[in-house]
């Protein structure tokens, strides 16, 4: 292996742990780190509910999954970036809008960090956001309905990781560029001009505080390095937003070896309240972008897909005192902000110290320029200026800090594979406890809030090995909950994952669960296509394009016999769930349809769209089971030649053929 200029504590961790196949711990039972009354402290009777919902990204799966604590039970998946079959998204006509993109349709994502809407800095229970990686994008759900109620693309951007970190009161979600691109509008360039074409572009998104709705107010344009994750400034840093950067370098090729090669790489200090001065002076430039604004419409239960053509920027060349790079040891992943706000924990993924920055050094070192040179225009803040502190021999292989409220700070370490908690003033390392194996992220309740929950940590691992039944080549993913009520944090429960669970936030039930949907009102479905009775079921033939008005209750459709369908039709079955109960879903299956089923929920129209292959009569059925006449939900569409003069006809209980000659005959 060569590897030039790597420090020997780097080379330790590139040796034993990330290319190591088994951790050095593996086949542990992690037993005596058992808390003795762990199995109490994790059972909900049957019956009884969680204290607090679990939001976990699934990582590759595109989706969230909602987990209830303490028990570790799976209680939703929410498709969020993903196609998802067990309830049509993105595939029903109402929702493949929401995956178009510039790009056109794009059905699955990967995605990484959760981020819940916060009003002063506390948890409002309202929105959860998360990124969308591979094709950039930033997503809002509802935690009323649990569903994504709108997506947006993100321009001039490679690989969305540095997102969607959010400010005190949800005036911002943020997109930091993992990749710095060309600008989309100027983009075929040489890659070896990298350093000067390439611009990490900072994309600030507003969010509008009753409606939840997104739009890019403006993108910074900054030096092309790689933005690897941000925390927003809270109580006295409110105002300021922390990226990590690595490669400060600026190598674009082999960057496991090109991208380590400084001490220390940055953390990107933003003043975005002075971005909003320059904004309203008039500083921003509009350019030439392209990218698409989904939008799902609680009353049409549908969504809309807008392509727009530019987005504002603000070149910091022409912005002074708005950026400052602070350096930050071996390329720095996590990059958090304690619950005050006075602290911000930069965790260098090769360095053997974790540096605390304090905000009250930054603005004074800010107010004395305080610098130390500076790098493609932007002041560099001395190091020793503005730490507050570095803890030392933390572990190896530092990622993502959250904090207890009791002003300790608990950090994973993927190499060394344990969390490790800390005080936020003393430095000083309290405890420490493994993880099976691997922790990437972590999550308490609260954490990243002005006002931590506190009780848990949960840690969610990279790497399963022997924990759980095998299940061939592919393992479940899986996390660990510990209590840190008392001094010492206590393993209490392993619990799977959906995908691979990056970022989580936990927020406790009293938060949501009161605001929780129960129906859609059928008097408030505006859907174009909704029958609000079995009265308005019908089928409507334009051109080649049958449209189906189609109602679902316990345990019909109305219609369940069509006849009159010709081989070249597009068939759209617009079916409307008339049940106005809790839990009261229908399902909709035709055979033969290479699209998928949908799932309607009460008050609900959704729309699946059949293309007939064959001539002939095909079945319909609810695939939910919806009654004891579950299996009675059934029904027949006829399928003739084109050119048939078969009559469309249609009904529930009666011979929609009989009725359709006898209306010819009497003609
Ligand atoms: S990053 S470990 Cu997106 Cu740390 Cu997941
Ligand atoms: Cu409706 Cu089963």
């Amino acid at each position: 292996m060569k590897i030039i200029n790597i420090s020997s504590i780097a080379l330790a961790v590139l040796a034993g742990g990330f290319f190591a196949c088994k951790p050095d711990n593996a086949g542990k039972s992690g037993g005596s780190e058992l808390a003795g009354d762990a199995a109490q402290k994790v059972y909900v009777a049957p019956g009884k509910h969680d204290e607090f919902y679990n939001i976990v990204s699934g990582g590759f799966n595109g989706q969230l999954s909602v987990v209830g604590l303490p028990s570790g039970r799976v209680l939703r998946i929410i498709p969020v970036f993903s196609q998802f079959a067990e309830n049509g998204w993105g595939y029903s006509e109402e929702t493949k809008p929401m995956l178009n993109t510039s790009h056109g349709f794009v059905p699955w994502d990967d995605s990484h960090h959760v981020a819940l809407s916060t009003t002063n800095g506390e948890h409002d229970g309202k929105w959860a956001f998360i990124n969308g990686n591979n094709t950039p994008r930033i997503a809002r759900v509802s935690l009323s309905t649990f569903r994504t109620d709108e997506i947006i693309e993100i321009p001039n951007s490679g690989g969305n990781h540095s997102s969607p970190f959010i400010t005190a009161n949800s005036e911002y979600a943020v997109a930091g560029t993992r990749f710095s691109v060309p600008p989309d509008a100027n983009a075929d360039v040489s890659i070896n001009s990298f350093k000067q074409n390439f611009k990490g572009y900072i994309s600030f998104i507003s969010i509008d505080k009753t409606t939840g709705r997104m739009g890019i107010k403006f993108q910074l344009k900054t030096p092309g390095v790689s933005f690897d994750l941000a925390r927003a400034g809270k109580g006295k840093s409110d105002g300021w937003f922390f990226f990590s950067c690595y490669n400060t370098e600026q190598a674009n090729s082999l960057l496991e070896v090109n991208a380590s090669q400084k001490d220390k790489d940055f953390i990107l200090a933003v003043n975005w309240k002075k971005a909003e001065q320059y904004l309203a002076q008039g500083k921003g430039k509009k350019e030439a972008a392209k990218f698409a604004h989904n939008v799902y419409d609680e009353k049409t239960h549908s969504a809309t897909s807008t392509i727009i053509n530019e987005v504002m920027t603000l070149d910091p060349k022409e912005c002074p005192d708005m950026l400052y790079f602070m350096p930050c040891p071996k390329s720095p992943h996590g990059c958090d902000v304690d619950p005050t706000g006075s602290y911000i924990v930069g965790s260098g993924k090769l360095a053997a110290v974790i540096p605390v920055f304090s905000f009250d050094k930054i603005q004074q070192a800010i107010a004395a320029k305080t610098f130390d040179g500076s790098f493609d225009g932007i002041p560099v803040l001395k190091y020793e200026a503005v730490l507050h502190g570095e803890v030392k021999k933390p572990g190896l292989g530092p990622l993502h800090t959250e904090f207890d409220g009791q002003g300790n700070a608990i950090t994973s370490f993927f190499v060394s594979s344990e969390l490790v908690k800390w005080n936020l003033q003393s430095l000083e390392v309290l405890d420490r406890v493994p993880t099976y194996y691997s922790v990437g992220h972590l999550s308490i309740p609260g954490g990243p809030t002005s006002k931590p929950h506190g009780k848990y940590v949960i840690a969610y691992n990279k790497i399963t090995k022997d924990r759980y039944l095998p299940t061939g080549p592919e393992l479940t993913q899986s996390a660990q909950l510990y209590d840190i009520s008392g001094e010492k944090m206590k393993l209490l429960l392993d619990f799977p994952t959906i995908g691979e669970p990056h970022y989580a936030e936990a927020i406790p039930a009293s938060l949501v669960e009161k605001n929780s949907r129960k129906i859609f009102k059928l008097e408030e479905n505006n859907h174009p296509y909704v029958a609000k009775g079995e009265k308005e079921a019908k089928v409507v033939r334009k051109g080649n394009e049958v449209h189906v008005y189609m109602t679902s209750i316990r345990s019909h459709f109305t219609p369940d016999n069509i006849e009159g369908v010709k081989m070249g039709d597009d068939v759209y079955f617009h079916v409307t769930n008339l049940e106005q109960d809790w839990d009261v879903p229908h399902g909709f299956a035709v055979r033969g349809a290479n699209n998928a089923e949908i799932l309607i929920m009460p008050g609900e129209t959704c729309t699946l769209k059949w293309k007939p292959s064959r001539v002939g009569v095909t079945p319909i059925y609810c695939t939910d089971f919806c009654s004891a006449l579950h299996q009675e939900m059934q029904g027949y569409v006829r399928v003739s030649p084109a050119g048939s003069k078969i009559p469309l006809s249609w009904g529930t209980g009666k011979n929609p053929t009989a009725e359709a000659e006898q209306k010819v005959a009497k003609r």
